[in-house]
């Protein structure tokens, strides 16, 4: 099918880059890498930043009562809906200044372009910066995102944290009114397509040395938090035999999750956050807490983890005399992508001379929630050496560019096919 005009970035993506740095400068420097985590003023500022420069691109922003940061493009006003584009800008600790911003500072590039080249789609164009997509102190991620699809309850907000404080007492620090956030869902009824651009966070593009990835589907998540309960004492005159150490429960638990993880290619489990308490190195651990999740494109796999990682934390206290909590968390099944919507951006990759293969994404997504919903495609760039939620996250300028050119005139090809059906 014929292409419409392509377009490209003004002033070759500088002002983009720019915006990137910018973002990469409202950080918690007291860490190493970038951090600007959801529930801070750090995170107040960034997504006010990014208010102020939709408002100097031209576009009517404002942020939600979820706290998401929306910008419209008015279209030409014939009356067929809109596109959205977006992505987040809040950081895990100690991560990298590309996953999310990237996309967010190349979907306010988008409309920036569609406005310097004097094109009008026949489609409103939605730039969204999701609040908090990160997974939260409370165990919860892509809270903007599950808010504007409706899908935030108040089972959600009532998620704990390891100090045992709810999610919706804490929101105050991100200046949201948790009996507001509601208002934010929105109707997607006349939404046509939504688009996301990130970065990869893995090695397949890279090693297969293609230089745009179009994502086939989004993986399951499946968080759970667990507690172990055993009895204080002293680690000199415990004989082993009568130990009932709750730290070495939680560690055989910690390898099964591994173990059963390590049964499938795709499927992942992770132990990220272990606390023993009281946590000195002369005493027999009376507690530990274990947060962890599963992940994998099957969401029969997922179900079939679950039980089995039920079944080991259960076997790890009974030896040891030890009581075992399990709590799974807000979990996400795995997500397919649009097909027609990927078809057009591989035939805009090919028409701007890039390569692109498929694969599918381990990391979770605010797309994984919009999919729900609307129409929606994410368009991947390599991640140097595969690596992200960590400093050393890293992608070359170039292949952000070439990305947010494939955004640019996905969104308009999009716009063109649509308005003439
Ligand atoms: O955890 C994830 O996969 C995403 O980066 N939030
Ligand atoms: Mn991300
Ligand atoms: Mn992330």
């Amino acid at each position: 099918m014929r292409m419409a005009q392509r377009i490209g970035l003004p002033d070759d993506g500088e002002r983009l880059l720019d915006d990137l740095e910018t973002l990469a400068g409202l950080v918690d420097d007291s860490l190493p890498g970038w951090t600007r985590s959801a529930l801070t003023d750090l995170d107040v500022d960034g997504r006010h930043w990014v208010l102020a420069r939709m408002r100097e691109a031209g576009l009517d922003a404002h942020i939600d009562a979820a706290g998401n940061v929306i910008g419209v493009l008015a279209g030409n006003g014939s009356g067929r809906g809109r596109i959205m584009t977006g992505s987040h800008t809040d950081t895990v600790l100690s991560g990298g200044r590309f996953d999310g911003n990237v996309g967010v500072a190349s979907a306010l590039e988008v409309a920036r372009s569609l406005r310097a080249s004097g094109t009008t789609l026949a489609h409103d164009l939605v730039v969204i910066d999701f609040f908090n997509e990160e997974v939260n102190p409370h165990g919860l991620s892509c809270v903007g995102s599950r808010a504007l699809t409706g899908a935030l309850t108040p089972a959600h907000l009532a998620a704990r944290n390891q100090e045992g404080t709810a999610f919706g007492d804490a929101l105050g620090g991100a200046r949201v009114d948790p009996n507001r956030m509601h208002e934010a869902a929105m109707d997607l009824s006349d939404v046509i397509a939504y688009v996301e651009l990130h970065v990869e966070q893995g090695p397949n593009l890279e090693a297969q040395g293609t230089q745009i990835g179009l994502v086939t589907d989004i993986t399951g998540v499946a968080p759970f938090r667990s507690l172990f309960t055993g009895r204080q004492d002293h680690a000199g005159t415990t004989p082993m035999s009568v130990r009932r150490d709750a730290g070495c429960a939680a560690a055989g638990t910690v390898l099964a999750v591994e173990t059963i993880a390590s049964e499938q290619e795709t499927s992942r489990g992770t132990s990220g956050s272990i606390t023993f308490t009281p946590d000195a190195v002369n005493v027999i651990n009376e507690t530990a807490e274990v947060w962890g999740e599963f992940r994998s494109p099957d969401g029969e796999w997922i179900a079939h983890a679950r039980e089995r990682l039920a079944q080991a934390a259960e076997a790890e206290g009974a030896k040891r005399g030890v009581g075992v909590e399990l709590e799974w968390l807000p979990s996400e099944e795995p997500v397919p992508m649009s097909e027609p919507l990927l078809g057009i951006a591989g035939e805009v990759v090919a028409d701007l001379g890039l390569s692109h293969s498929r694969l599918y994404s381990g990391a979770g997504h605010d797309a994984a929630f919009m999919a729900l919903q609307v129409p929606t495609a994410m368009v991947f760039v390599p991640s140097q050496g595969g690596r992200s939620h960590c400093p050393e996250e890293f992608t070359e300028s170039a292949d952000i560019l070439a990305g947010a050119e494939v955004l640019l005139n996905t969104i308009v090809e999009i716009s063109v096919r649509h308005a003439v059906r």
